[in-house]
């Protein structure tokens, strides 16, 4: 019995010398000191050994199996130590290579998509003219998209821009106008800041109808501001814009934020397209903001820029800009790898 336990000690500590991985260890484990093991089943025969045998027998069946023990948790963190080192090596990559010249794919850099790009230019232009770049959430509270722009609930004019509602009560902004709101509450005049950021309609698409689009929104509020001070900001902001001189038409329009207010269009592909609201801000609308119209007036806009993009480029249907075809993307590189 004493040369069996022996046996099974020495081929247990020769298996997990030569074990190389965990799975063999566990194998050695199962077959020597496991339940079922070898050193189980010397335990388990004790009981018909003579008597004087028994000590002895148990005694060595106990230390073949702590020397097995240890000898398998030697091995056991020697061989994770060497996956550990191994897999910094089979997995470290270095980020810095550049892709081999036979790559199967085509190395081409992105570019900057281009409603990004006038949203750039737009924003140069109106730092240039003294206007501070501000910025708005796109879940808004009815609050701030409607009812302190003089549309409570219930006007009619709720309807003039279809609305995505949250199911917790709020809303995506269907405007960039509630930055109207924010830039008088967090401001004092004399304010010039413009806001540019998508915007989200649950509307009938077209060619020039998006459901997600983006808008610069424009607020001045100065001493004495009138309506020819607003038409020549934007006149001037327009060609700034393109590039180029384009001819544009204001019309009356209504906008229950602005008293008067206009819409004002561009020629684009020989017929008129409206590009922005805008007119002078409501008293109400200023008293919101927490400025006093007695004191103070002011004009506001709110204008398209995908549709600014459409005129830019001669693009006949603004559902290219957000369908993400990299063919026509593609055709705007910026020359800057985004
Ligand atoms: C407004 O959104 C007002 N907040 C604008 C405003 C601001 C008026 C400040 C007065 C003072 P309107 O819904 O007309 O108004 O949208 C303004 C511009 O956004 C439009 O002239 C058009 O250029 C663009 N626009 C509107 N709806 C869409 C759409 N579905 N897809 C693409 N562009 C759109």
């Amino acid at each position: 019995m004493l040369d069996q336990i022996r046996d099974i000690e020495q081929e247990a500590l020769a298996a997990l010398a030569a074990a190389s991985d965990l799975d063999a260890l566990e194998a050695v484990e199962a077959r020597t000191t496991g339940k079922r093991g070898a050193l189980a089943d010397v335990l388990r025969g004790i009981g018909k050994l003579p008597g004087d045998q028994r000590t002895a027998v148990g005694q060595a069946a106990n230390a073949a199996r702590k020397a097995v023990e240890a000898a398998l948790e030697a091995r056991r963190t020697a061989l994770e130590a060497e996956r550990e080192a191994a897999l910094g090596t089979l997995e470290a990559l270095d980020l810095t290579q550049p892709a081999p010249g036979d790559a199967p794919w085509p190395r081409t850099g992105g570019t900057i998509h281009p409603v990004q790009q006038l949203i750039r230019r737009v924003e140069d232009v109106c730092q240039g003219m003294g206007f501070d770049l501000l910025d708005g959430p796109w879940v808004e509270d009815e609050q701030h998209n409607f009812t302190a722009l003089n549309i409570p609930p219930g006007h009619p004019a709720r309807d003039m821009q279809d609305t995505f509602w949250l199911t917790d009560g709020h809303l995506l902004r269907t405007h960039t106008s509630p930055v109207q709101i924010r830039a008088m509450r967090e401001r004092t005049p004399p304010i010039r800041a413009v806001a540019v950021g998508r915007v989200f309609r649950n509307e009938e698409l077209d060619a020039t109808h998006e459901h997600t689009f983006h808008q610069i929104e424009g607020l001045l509020v100065d001493r004495e501001v009138n309506v020819g001070h607003m038409v020549h900001v934007l006149r001037g902001l327009i060609a700034e814009i393109l590039e180029s001189d384009v001819e544009v038409r204001l019309r009356p329009a209504y906008f229950p934020f602005v008293e008067p207010g206009f819409e004002m269009d561009v020629t684009y592909r020989g017929r008129w397209m409206e590009l922005l609201g805008c007119g002078l801000v409501h008293p109400d609308v200023l008293r919101q903001g927490g400025v006093d119209p007695a004191a103070w007036s002011g004009f506001a806009f709110g204008m398209g820029i995908d549709r600014l993009v459409l005129l830019k480029y001669g693009i006949e249907d603004i559902r290219h800009l957000m369908g993400g075809d990299l063919r026509f993307l593609r055709q705007f590189g910026s020359g800057v790898e985004a």
